[in-house]
Order: structure tokens, then C-alpha cells, then sequence
């Protein structure tokens, strides 16, 4: 479980449930979803990515890694989305989001470990075919981020994205296939299942609707899965993911989403341009 000992003594005089999170970040929705789904009292510290607000020295004494989302329960500090939610189950089991069957719980673990894994593939992605004409920056801007900024994997990855060949088509393509890779494992577990997490909705389900609810935006051919794309939209309707997503998703930033998919689709530039 990662555990961060802070320095902050306003970190650790804090009691209850406090989130550090980005309304739009994925890692924080899925946080949000089981906190939402376990009705439990929660107070949110939104760190503003688009402003960089979680490479700031503050922010990088709470997480290290200059990541959210951040969860603080009576003072002490854990980060990473999955153990978080981990966290959370372990201790408000109700209701409970773990199978009991081992076949299903032996699923879960691996499934979990895999939706983490493919953060490198969505992170290059979500650039790419939907925040590319607002978080490219400019030499005096990537200037400041280095500066700004403790953790050299982020600046690495805003240098390649700013770059003017930016990721490159084989970078982009090996996303794109990571991501069919589990799209069409996921699929498979639908035929065999109601919920990803086996007979009832759980943990799985949470991990990867978060990985998967933008690919409709980018004009991925969703199509293809059929039963992933009905659990999507049975996954949209649950009350939880109105108020863990939903709620903070913002209407201009979706239109702009949809203007840039329109203008890549024109140009033959979208994702589907890459797909076979
Ligand atoms: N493995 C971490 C990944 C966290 C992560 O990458 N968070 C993103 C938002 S979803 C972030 O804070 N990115 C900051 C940036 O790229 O500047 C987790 O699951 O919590």
C-alpha cells in the first residue's frame, strides 16, 4: 500500500475522507465512483492539471510523483488510484465491490493491475486526439514547466508532445494497439459475464470505465465491441457515475473535444486514420 510519510502538518491534521483530485483526470474518477458507490461523506481539494497546479511544490510535498488522485483519510497520505480504491473496499466493505468467487477475485486482481498498466497508452492517446490543441506547449512555457516541475517522466512526456513531430506515428499506433489488446480481452470477458467483476457490478467495472468512457469523443469505433459498448452505457446509467462523473464534466470542454474529433475527421487525421 503505498503510504506517503508527509512533512505537511495541514496534511495531517486533516480527518475524515479528502480527496486531491482533477475533475476530468481519470484516476480521480475512479476514486470518485467508489466513494460515490459506497455513499460515503467525502470533501474534494481539486488540483487544477490544466494549470499545473500538481507540479507545485505543495502539491509534490503531498505526492511525490506530482500525480492525482491524492487520498488523505485522518491524516494519513495514499496515493495511487488503485490502492486507493483498494483502501477503500478494505475498509467500508458495504456494499461490496470484491467477488466472492475466487475464479472471479483472481480476475479482479490481474484486471486491476492491467488497467493501471495501460495509463502510458491512454495518457499518450488522450493528447493526442483530444487535448492536442490546448496542452501543447510553447518553448517559453515548456521552459517554465522544466522548471516548475520535479518529476522528469512529465516534463519528458509535455517535450514529446510539444514537440513539432510530437509522439510520432509508431508511438501512437503501439497505444492504439495496447489499447485494442484490452478492449478485445474485455469483450471477451463479457460473454462470459454480466460485470466485468463477474455476477454483480464491482471494482473491475470501476477501474476500466474510467480507461474507456472518452474513446466514443475521439470517434474510436466502438462499435466493434458490442457487448463493452452496452456495458458502457450501463455503467453511464448507474446514479454513481452521474455524481462521480458526470457532475464534473464540463459542457464547454466536451464541445471542444467534439470540435477537434470533427476537424481530425475531416483532415483524415482521427484515430481511425490508424486503424486498420
Ligand atoms: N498510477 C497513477 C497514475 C496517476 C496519473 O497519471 N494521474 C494523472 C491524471 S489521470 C495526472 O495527475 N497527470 C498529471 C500530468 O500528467 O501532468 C494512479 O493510478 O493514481
Amino acid at each position: 500500500m503505498p503510504v506517503v510519510e508527509t512533512k505537511r502538518p495541514d496534511i495531517r491534521a486533516l480527518r475524515g475522507l479528502h480527496l486531491f483530485h482533477f475533475a476530468t483526470s481519470n484516476c480521480s474518477q475512479r476514486v470518485r465512483l467508489v466513494l460515490e458507490e459506497k455513499g460515503l461523506r467525502w470533501t474534494g481539494h481539486h488540483v487544477d492539471l490544466a494549470k499545473f497546479e500538481n507540479a507545485s511544490a505543495d502539491f509534490v510535498a503531498l505526492n511525490p510523483r506530482g500525480v492525482v488522485p491524492v487520498l488523505v483519510h485522518d491524516g494519513v497520505t495514499i496515493v495511487e488510484s488503485i490502492d486507493i480504491i483498494l483502501y477503500l473496499e478494505e475498509l467500508f466493505p458495504e456494499p461490496r465491490l470484491t467477488p466472492c468467487d475466487a475464479g472471479d477475485r483472481r480476475y479482479l486482481d490481474d484486471s486491476l493491475e492491467r488497467s493501471a498498466e495501460i495509463q502510458a497508452s491512454l495518457k499518450l492517446l488522450m493528447h493526442e486526439f483530444l487535448f492536442k490543441p490546448f496542452r501543447r506547449m510553447n518553448p517559453q512555457q515548456l521552459d517554465r514547466y522544466r522548471a516548475a516541475t520535479r518529476q522528469p517522466s512529465l516534463i519528458a512526456f509535455m517535450e514529446d508532445f510539444s514537440s513539432p513531430g510530437g509522439f510520432g506515428r509508431d508511438r501512437i499506433l503501439g497505444a492504439i494497439e495496447d489499447m485494442e489488446n484490452v478492449m478485445e480481452a474485455l469483450e471477451v470477458r463479457l460473454s462470459s459475464r454480466s460485470w466485468l467483476s463477474g455476477d454483480g457490478h464491482g471494482l473491475a467495472d470501476i477501474a476500466w470505465i474510467v480507461n474507456l468512457h472518452r474513446f466514443g469523443l475521439m470517434a474510436f469505433p466502438m462499435r466493434r465491441y458490442r457487448r463493452l459498448n452496452q456495458w458502457i452505457s450501463r455503467m453511464r446509467n448507474r446514479p454513481a457515475y452521474r455524481r462521480a462523473v458526470r457532475n464534473f464534466d464540463s459542457g464547454k470542454l466536451r464541445s471542444l473535444f467534439r470540435a477537434y474529433t470533427a476537424l481530425r475527421l475531416a483532415r483524415g487525421t482521427s484515430i481511425r486514420s490508424y486503424l486498420d
